[in-house]
């Protein structure tokens, strides 16, 4: 196994390894006969130019470690820019250029998912585009605004919709109104959703703005927004239809959405699930299914339900700071010991580190969206749909990455 070098490589050449093994390093001597004229960019013009010259290079043991050791991690390095063994391409290296549309407010998976992409940003990962809400009520804008701020991007644009849609408030964005001394415990400067900017405008914006072929969207709430962007009229913002400037600047859509097998309870025979993301408007969940221009990935109920989320990170991982609004919506969502399945966080990871093997992904096909809400997935050849899957093996790793990036911490 090779190490790094070691103080012995500071010891004169010829010395006795210190290790005491068996193996003794000797100076190795190479010979090399070069024609001089390949160094005659270098000879002065009196130096003759027909002779050879023997080179010799000694080389001390140290030297010859640090070789090995340069040789190998430039393999490393080589390897590492390979993905099943294909060489990665720098494109693929850039950050995904992401837009997060959220029902967040209603269960909490949404604001962990959210917590999840600022530290992928952190790393260079992705970028937050935009946020826009499904959820209709006014305190899901500021409560988002502060999970930006703390994370150190609260100027990122947040997109609303008056749908109707889930109106109450639930049981943790009022967490962003709570003041200590008359300060915000999390500060954020976006009080109201009354004053935030249509989603369907926000996400034109975006879009609009952006290069071709470049956008990447995670929708882990209600198809709502994306229904409507698909129905938007050519304005100021873009000479587009919604289709089109779908179809021109997005990459990818990847939904929490559905259920792809039937879910088995504690008590019961498994039944056929109605996911609460498609029954909280179905409509606009057929519109994305049957209309959506671009390939769609689908991570379906029981993603999230195979990979529950930890508790105990929820108690340990976020105490580097005295109050913490990731920690405290869990809480006042489903306190510990509760593990809560991490279905929003499937759909944003498999996006933004699709090579990864966290997951792996059915061949192509089409989801359908029935009348009363639910969702069946069948392969053919030529479908824009591909869902999810997980392994046993998988759910160990997967699942810790889905920790680690949760909670970690602002830079
Ligand atoms: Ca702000
Ligand atoms: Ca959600």
């Amino acid at each position: 196994m090779l190490s790094a070098p070691d103080s012995s490589d500071q010891r004169g050449a010829g010395e006795r390894n210190p290790s005491g093994s068996s193996l003794r390093l000797r100076s190795y001597r190479t010979t090399i006969t070069i024609k001089q004229s390949f160094f005659s960019f270098l000879r002065k013009p009196t130096q003759p130019s027909t002779t050879t010259m023997n080179l010799t290079l000694a080389i001390k043991p140290s030297l010859l470690r640090r070789l090995s050791v340069a040789f190998f991690l430039g393999m490393a390095f080589f390897l590492g820019t390979l993905e099943n063994g294909l060489p990665v391409s720098g494109a693929d290296l850039a950050p995904v250029k992401l837009i997060f549309d959220t029902d967040i407010g209603n269960d909490v998976d949404d604001v962990l998912a959210l917590g999840m992409i600022h530290a992928l940003q952190t790393r260079g990962e992705c970028e937050l585009l935009c946020v826009t809400i499904t959820k209709d009520n006014d305190q899901a804008a500021p409560f988002t605004d502060a999970v930006n701020t703390f994370y150190g991007r609260g100027n990122i644009p947040i997109g609303v919709c008056r749908s109707g849609v889930t109106p109450d408030a639930g049981r943790f964005i009022p967490l962003a109104s709570i003041k200590d001394d008359d300060q915000y415990r999390y500060p954020h400067d976006l009080v109201s959703g009354k004053d935030a900017s249509d989603a369907v405008t926000v996400l034109r914006q975006t879009l609009a703005a952006a290069s071709d072929n470049s956008i990447v969207i995670a929708q882990v709430g209600f198809s709502t927004n994306l229904a409507n962007l698909l129905r938007s009229e050519p304005d100021s913002i873009s000479d587009l239809g919604g289709i089109e400037l779908v179809k021109q600047k997005v990459k990818l859509l990847s939904m929490m959405a559905g259920a792809f097998q039937q879910i088995t309870r504690a008590s019961g025979p498994p039944y056929d699930h109605k996911e609460y993301n498609v029954i909280k408007d179905i409509a606009a969940a057929q519109r994305i299914a049957t209309q959506w221009p671009t390939p769609v990935l689908w991570s379906g109920f029981e993603i999230g339900l195979a990979l529950p989320y930890p508790h105990q990170s929820i108690e340990r991982d976020f105490r580097y700071v005295d109050h913490h609004l990731l920690s405290e919506a869990y809480i006042a969502y489903n306190p510990p010991p509760h593990d809560r399945p991490t279905w929003d966080l499937t759909s944003v990871l498999q996006v933004i580190r699709p090579t990864r093997g966290y997951f792996d992904l059915s061949l192509k096909g089409t989801v359908t969206v029935a009348d009363d809400g639910l969702t069946t997935f069948v392969q053919n050849g030529n479908g824009k749909h591909q869902i999810l899957k997980i392994s046993e093996e998988q759910k160990a790793r997967t699942t810790e990455a889905l920790m680690l990036l949760s909670s970690q911490p602002p830079k």
